[in-house]
């Protein structure tokens, strides 16, 4: 990508997206194309022709999913799978027909079998059973990573797929039902402490492993490797290290400032045991994390404190 690049950035008000803006933006591109929700619906195939038509982008970040934790992801699966089956099907037919230069695909390490071994390798996709609570959001992820597989097979179009793990940072979703664990331990400990309630509870038994990746690490390699990788095979994207969400509740905790107790409902899914991404692929093409957990937790608490909280 070059300064007058013209760069579209799908979903640029999402979590991924945001943090793609800030990174993009930071490098002093000057034609960034944005559409909101309402000025460009994704999963309106037609709409989507007709914008890549007229505004001709080159390069295209695909940030824009329907997305959410593990209770949205096993109480709305046909939502999760035809929105994101949609979108990713027009975005990536309409890049490649108006002769887009380069896609970048975000999937999630969901795709992988619930009891995949550990860390889990690119090779292990489809080699095992899905996690069920999230289901229909991963297969409508690995049929996007294919569809992206097969139009560089048929028509040498240069897609490439970027599979994240858990994502946090500012801009992400605070709702208590829809969000994923991190921001939703953010928000249930700054509200206890303000209300002085005794317990905090935290689903499920406390004893699945998460890995976490800011989402500014993200950015920054999505667009390092929008620069320096043309290959065709899937990326893994992590941080090599994770955590128990019993750990996890009792930092958050602590960076909070919260002293009462935690208590975890068994009635809720803990969802997939442990996936930890082994990212060797992506560090040999020489990119590498640089949040620390706690720092990014500390700056994203910040973060929520000044914006989130009023907003959820
Ligand atoms: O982040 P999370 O919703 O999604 O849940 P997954 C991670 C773990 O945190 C589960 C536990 O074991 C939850 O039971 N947890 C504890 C909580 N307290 C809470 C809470 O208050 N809210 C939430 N949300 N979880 C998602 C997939 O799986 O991972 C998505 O459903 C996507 O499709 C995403 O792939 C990256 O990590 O289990």
């Amino acid at each position: 990508m070059i300064r007058s690049s013209r760069i579209y950035v799908a979903g640029h008000r999402g979590l991924v997206g945001g943090a793609i803006m800030r990174r993009i933006e930071r490098q002093g591109y000057e034609t960034i194309i944005t559409r909101t929700r309402d000025e460009l619906d994704l999963t309106d195939q037609q709409a989507v022709n007709e914008f890549f038509d007229q505004q001709r982008p080159e390069y295209v970040f695909l940030a824009a999913a329907k997305v959410g934790g593990i209770m949205a992801n096993s109480t709305y699966p046909a939502d999760f799978i035809r929105e994101n089956l949609l979108i990713q099907t027009n975005v990536i037919e309409a890049a490649y027909r108006s002769g887009v230069r380069k896609l970048l695909f975000l999937g999630s390490s969901c795709i992988y079998p619930k009891l995949a071994p550990q860390p889990i390798k690119e090779e292990y996709l489809l080699t095992g059973l899905l996690e069920p609570t999230n289901k229909a959001y991963a297969i409508a992820k690995i049929a996007g990573l294919t569809m992206v597989d097969a139009y560089r097979e048929q028509f040498g179009f240069n897609g490439v797929s970027l599979m994240p793990t858990n994502l946090y940072g500012p801009g992400d979703n605070f709702d208590l039902e829809s969000s994923h664990v991190l921001p939703a331990l953010i928000r249930k400990f700054h509200e206890a402490k303000l209300s002085g309630a005794p317990t905090v509870t935290v689903w499920g038994t406390g004893t699945p492993r998460r890995e976490f990746l800011h989402v500014d690490d993200l950015a920054d390699a999505a667009a390092f490797i929008m620069d320096k990788y043309d290959g065709g095979d899937i990326l893994n994207i992590g941080v090599g290290e994770d955590v128990s969400i019993g750990e996890l509740a009792a930092l958050v905790a602590q960076i909070v400032g919260y002293e009462g107790e935690i208590v975890f409902d068994t009635s809720k899914p803990d969802g997939t045991p442990r996936k930890l991404l082994d990212n060797s692929r992506l560090l040999s093409l020489g990119w590498r994390p640089k949040i620390a957990l706690k720092d990014g937790i500390v700056s994203t608490y910040k973060w929520y404190v000044a914006n989130g909280a009023q907003q959820s």
